[in-house]
């Protein structure tokens, strides 16, 4: 496994100096301040290849090249859309960075309703809370068709959250909504985000599916020419949001996709975390089913309350046997090996981790902090240790 971490380049206020004493040898990053839907040329991302090797690092994984909304909804004249996803691909490759994690997340990415909620013992967390979630659909946005999707106990608290909030909470609350959203672009306010929802009113599930896999005819034949690799990051959280259908929930989601590009090039980011927030999703197992697909992992977890509300825990505690899962990748590792392929390292980073100590001094990317991501990094490591120690001797 090659331990890796996210850095978001001139965005973020974490240094790669301050990254290497953590370990890590892999960096994940993107070219975030590049609009979606142009290309990303050979010499950004030469400079971005310079500055991350400079600092000791290898770039592992692209992460994100995102997917212009009108490719998910279908819309206007997409061959420039996807020539201009090629070429990125191919100045990417030029640079010799070949693995791509991508998500097919309408409108959003990561969703949380409270970047800071207490941790016990101290520091903070990322948290969804159902209540502010219906508070924000159906008394902010106005969406009243949302009351469908909760329980009465939830509306009734998401009514009276509504009564009291002020202006500050509210806008807290939408920041938090958009918080997922990497890099300087398509955050919304209400009216924008109305907009937004509109041109998705005619994308139901079966049209949302359609316009993906012919996103992935239009990219995986090029990565295969090109020897990269594809991942998908499943939806955070694993299930319809807005009203928006969420097509990268489940093992099912992940077999239609896994199919409808039959190649190995069309491939899965295992998000524990993501994955993890629906009770229904048995992470091992999933990792399991679909091991020779894995081309990179993220690795955190999550604590769900019954009401369909949950947090990120530390990297070992929480629902997530994450044990029973590393062990999985690991013995996907040793296939590969055994099979002789050169490649046969899985990159994976500890994705997200708790606001503590100095870094609550310091104004962090949420969930992206510097000591939280240093602690799950070295849980990781010692249970990665463990296991293969174990596989070596026993
Ligand atoms: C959160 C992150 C995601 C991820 C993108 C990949 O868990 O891992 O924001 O970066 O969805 O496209
Ligand atoms: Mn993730």
């Amino acid at each position: 496994m090659i331990e890796s971490w996210r850095w978001y380049g001139d965005l973020d206020p974490i240094a790669l100096a301050e990254v290497a004493q953590t370990g890590a040898r892999g960096i994940v990053t993107a070219l975030h301040e590049i609009p979606y839907g142009e290309v990303w040329g050979t010499e950004a991302i030469a400079a971005r290849k310079a500055r991350v090797s400079g600092a000791g690092f290898d770039w592992v994984v692209v992460e994100s090249l995102p997917i212009h909304e009108n490719i998910k909804t279908g819309t206007g004249d997409l061959a420039p859309l996807f020539a201009n996803y090629r070429q990125s691909m191919a100045n990417l490759a030029a640079n010799g960075i070949t693995t791509i994690c991508y998500n097919f997340m309408p409108l959003l990415d990561w969703t949380r309703t409270d970047l800071t909620a207490p941790v016990a013992g101290g520091g903070t967390c990322l948290r969804f809370e159902a209540h502010r979630m219906a508070a924000f659909e159906v008394h902010m946005l106005g969406r009243r068709e949302a009351e469908a999707d909760y329980t009465p106990d939830v509306l009734n608290r998401a009514a009276a959250w509504y009564q009291q909030a002020t202006e500050g909470d509210r806008d807290a609350l939408l920041a938090s909504i958009m918080a997922g959203l990497p890099g300087a672009f398509d955050r919304y306010d209400i009216p924008g985000l109305r907009r937004a929802l509109a041109g998705y009113a005619d994308i139901d599930r079966t049209a949302l599916r359609a316009n993906y896999k012919r996103f992935l005819e239009e990219v995986i034949p090029a990565a295969n020419d090109l020897g990269m690799r594809f991942c998908v990051h499943p939806d955070d959280p694993p299930r319809d949001i807005l009203g928006l259908p969420r097509i990268v929930s489940d093992a099912d989601d992940i077999g239609w996709i896994m199919n409808a590009v039959n190649a190995p090039a069309n491939g899965l980011t295992l998000c524990a975390g993501s994955l993890g927030a629906n009770p229904a999703n048995d992470v091992p197992a999933i990792a399991a089913r679909f091991a020779d697909r894995i081309h990179f992992a993220h690795l955190r977890n999550v604590r769900k309350d019954a009401d369909g509300s949950f947090e990120e825990a530390a990297h070992l505690d929480g629902d997530t046997d994450m044990v029973a899962l590393c062990a999985v990748l690991l013995a996907e590792e040793a296939r590969r090996r055994d099979a002789g392929r050169a490649d046969h390292a899985i990159p994976f980073r500890p994705d997200h981790g708790h606001h503590i100590l100095s870094d609550l001094d310091r104004t962090l990317i949420p969930g992206y902090p510097l000591i939280g991501r240093l602690r799950g990094l070295a849980e990781l490591r010692g249970v990665m240790r463990a296991l293969s120690h174990g596989r070596a001797h026993g």
